[in-house]
């Protein structure tokens, strides 16, 4: 094609592919039938033109069922093939790796802020190593905002109040526009920046030059220290277990947790970002709801680090977050489901609060 005029912007992650692909079938088979249905009309209309005065059409001749059976039966067939085509390359697109390695991206008017791993942080620039499938944990501190990266096929709105996330594998080596692709305010068309991807070599390099400071993990745990959430929440601590004041946070992420009310929830990152800025929203089963609110006492981005020390803890998660974390290598993802006692549980003789 044409090279400076593109019809599809570089493909340069391991999804691109697959996904040009489905557009561009749903493309020919939609220009197909433009130009069928257009042709027809045509074709009809000189056809089937009133050739009298006071003519009257008539189906009488014309045999009508295979007809609509053939005209429901084809597009009936395309349409669900191509359904069945656009879940599959949905859930490669959304569906991270196990391999994947945990980025922490924090939108805001009007910039882009990234932590890597090993606790180096950038604004508005990327750096990730080629063939490195990777995977942005990403909040935003003020108004919606999206993260979208044309030569790799992604593009996730990054929420106030709520995690998403996004994964890629870059498949070589460049310099690839990042933007937000979410209308967010004055400056939003400045909203944005580069991707660099480095070979794995040039990435060590580049990280060794980078400002260090901790990892999530480790600025997580130091948190943790500092606001006293260890002070109610000891390791090991269950329902029953006295004199626990509150669950132990051991295993906790990715399980089902059991409410006060007899509810279940999925603890995912938002979940235990809501538990710390509003713990009285969803109050587990078989507890006091006296864990006071640290809305206000910590930034974003500290709580991203809260909610990474706590997925640290082990859980059904992706070992990502610890993987490359260095310092505070978490422990092996436990495979557990659920792990919390029924809304019957309760500790040390009290009643379980009730909604
Ligand atoms: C005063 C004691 C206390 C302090 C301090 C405290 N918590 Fe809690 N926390 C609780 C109790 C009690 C619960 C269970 C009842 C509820 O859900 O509110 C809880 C629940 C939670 C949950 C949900 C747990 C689950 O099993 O679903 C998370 C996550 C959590 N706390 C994190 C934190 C973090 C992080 C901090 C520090 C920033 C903290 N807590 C500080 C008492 C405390
Ligand atoms: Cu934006």
């Amino acid at each position: 094609m044409w090279p400076d005029f593109p019809l599809v912007p570089e493909a340069a992650s391991s999804v691109a592919r697959e996904v040009d692909l489905l557009t561009l079938a749903w493309i020919a088979i939609s220009a197909f039938f433009t130009v069928l249905i257009a042709v027809l009309i045509l074709v009809f209309f000189i056809h089937f033109r009133r050739r009298r005065a006071g003519e009257i059409g008539s189906t009488a001749d014309v045999r009508t069922l295979p007809l609509e059976l053939t005209w429901s039966l084809i597009p009936l067939v395309i349409a669900l093939g191509m359904f069945g085509w656009g879940v599959k390359v949905f859930f490669l697109v959304t569906e991270a790796p196990p391999d994947a390695v945990e980025y922490w991206v924090t939108g805001k008017q009007w910039m882009w802020k990234v932590q890597h791993p090993s606790g180096v942080r950038e604004i508005n620039t990327l750096h990730v190593p080629v063939g490195q499938a990777v995977k942005m944990t990403m909040t935003s501190e003020d108004v919606i905002h999206s993260f979208y990266v044309p030569a790799f096929r992604v593009k996730r709105d990054v929420l106030p109040g709520r995690y998403s996330s996004v994964w890629f594998r870059p498949t070589r080596t460049g310099r690839y526009h990042l933007f937000c692709a979410e209308y967010c305010g004055a400056e939003h068309s400045l909203m944005g920046g580069w991707v660099e991807v480095l070979s794995p070599g040039d990435y060590e390099r580049w990280l060794a030059t980078g400002t260090t400071g901790p990892t999530m993990l480790a600025s997580g745990a130091e948190l943790f220290r500092r606001l006293a959430c260890d002070t109610c929440h000891l390791p090991g601590a269950d329902p029953g277990t006295a004199p626990a004041r509150a669950p132990s946070l051991d295993g906790l992420f990715g399980a089902q947790v059991a409410l006060a009310g007899g509810r279940t929830v999925l603890a995912d990152e938002t979940y235990i970002r809501e538990s710390i800025v509003n713990p009285q929203a969803k109050v587990v089963a078989g507890w006091q709801p006296i864990m006071p609110t640290f809305r206000g006492q910590v930034t974003e981005e500290q709580l991203a680090a809260l909610v990474a020390y706590v997925k640290g803890l082990g859980g059904a998660t992706p070992a990502s977050a610890a993987g490359e974390g260095g310092a505070e290598a978490g422990e092996p993802p436990r495979a557990e489901e659920t792990r919390r006692g029924g809304p019957g549980e309760v500790v040390s003789g009290e009643e379980p609060v009730t909604e």
